[in-house]
């Protein structure tokens, strides 16, 4: 066995012309799946779930590059991986952020902006860890050569570093070159309403890092100048609407009290001075408001919790009934919700994989149009039209 495993990586050193990392680096191939279970009739559309890559922990993001290959983040490995599209093989990219990956940190969300053809930087967020117990978010920008990452530039780390491992948020949007980032209350609630801090709020930078000069607290003396809006407990999606251009968003409430929020330019979204959901050992959050001028209304909330993760607008061809619907995952009823949205109002809601039972961490629309979403059994799978 050790021969034969000392052959395999020689061939592979000697095969690869320096690509020293390729055999070890590979993971799970696909294993047979019952077909039978896996055809779905819904209101609109009918459609089959097809298995696309497994081995993982969790995968908590995925994003394309324009040659077909996909990048998938794994939180709690901490680890990115590329997918083939010929042989649904994952191969762990190489030179990629240190995650630290413990209790609900890790590897976070993978980004390929719309410009990326022109300049090839990927974006990436994943929670840092120190020796002193600290930890926080940050978000870097890299290059892919081959299957490593080269050029990797730190563009922002979330102040102040807690001994918390929880309520990161880590979601990233690009919106016509200005990257967004979320960042949750990191479980110091108060911190969310205090502009000094970039816990529970929503940053806008340039693509490069710089800090736009319109930001809405830009020189306001001690607000943190990244902050486009706060007030946010733990913002889990992110997302822009066709056609709006809007910035959506989901975040996690207490016992109750989720959110989907559309997120405008310097507003306060409430937390926690205001919510719907309640402490989870029962009894109402500070004053138990959960209306205060100068404070924005959610959207949409859910009480009880759904545990609401990944958020994506569909805008494709394949499923014709669905476009400009809105889906997220919604972890604590394992299921995929389907919201129709219109004139700003929700028509309609759905609940798509009820019996399969699963968690799922994030819901992407690929370049073929169909829909991706990740489960905490390391898998990912598609939905394609039947
Ligand atoms: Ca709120």
């Amino acid at each position: 066995m050790l021969f034969t495993r000392r052959f395999y990586i020689l061939f592979c050193l000697i095969s690869s012309f320096g690509s020293w990392h390729c055999s070890e680096r590979k993971a799970a191939v696909i294993t047979k799946v019952d077909e039978k279970t896996m055809f779905f009739h819904s209101q609109k559309e009918d459609f089959r779930l097809e298995l696309v890559a497994q081995g993982m922990r969790v995968p908590w993001s995925m994003d394309w590059l324009p040659d077909g290959r996909a990048l998938i983040s794994d939180r709690r490995k901490g680890q990115i991986y590329l997918l083939s599209p010929r042989d649904t093989t994952l191969t762990e990219v190489c030179n990629a952020p240190d995650a630290f990956s413990y209790l609900d940190s890790g590897m976070r969300e993978v980004l390929v902006p719309p410009n990326y053809a022109q300049d090839s930087w990927i974006y990436i967020s994943y929670d840092l860890g120190r020796e002193d117990s600290t930890s926080t978010l940050v978000v870097e920008r890299a290059q892919l050569a081959g299957d490593c990452l080269e050029k990797r530039e730190v563009l922002f780390t979330a102040q102040p570093w807690y001994k918390s491992n929880y309520h990161y948020g880590g979601r990233l949007v690009c919106r016509d070159d200005y990257l967004f980032i979320t960042v949750g209350d990191r479980h110091f609630r108060d911190s969310a309403q205090l502009l000094h801090t970039h816990n529970g709020k929503i940053m806008r930078l340039h693509l490069d890092g710089r800090i736009p000069e319109d930001n809405p607290f830009v020189g306001v003396p001690t607000a943190r100048p990244e902050i486009w809006s706060y007030g946010h407990r733990n913002p889990q999606g992110l997302a822009l609407q066709p056609g709006s251009n809007q910035l959506w968003e989901n975040e996690h409430g207490p016992k109750g009290g989720d959110e989907i929020n559309i997120i405008q330019k310097g507003l306060n979204y409430g937390w926690p001075a205001i919510t719907f959901g309640e402490e989870y050992e029962g009894g109402p959050v500070g004053k138990g408001l959960a209306h205060q001028t100068g404070m924005e209304q959610p959207f949409r909330h859910y009480s009880p919790s759904v545990a609401p993760s990944g958020l994506t607008f569909y805008s494709g061809a394949a499923f014709s009934q669905w476009k400009g619907n809105l889906f997220f995952c919604a972890m604590s009823q394992r299921n995929l919700y389907r919201l129709t949205i219109e004139e700003g109002r929700i028509r309609g809601e759905e609940r798509l994989l009820e019996r399969k039972g699963w968690r799922i961490r994030f819901i992407e629309e690929g370049p073929d149009g169909l829909l991706y979403f990740g489960t905490t059994e390391g898998e990912v799978w598609r939905m394609k039209p039947i």
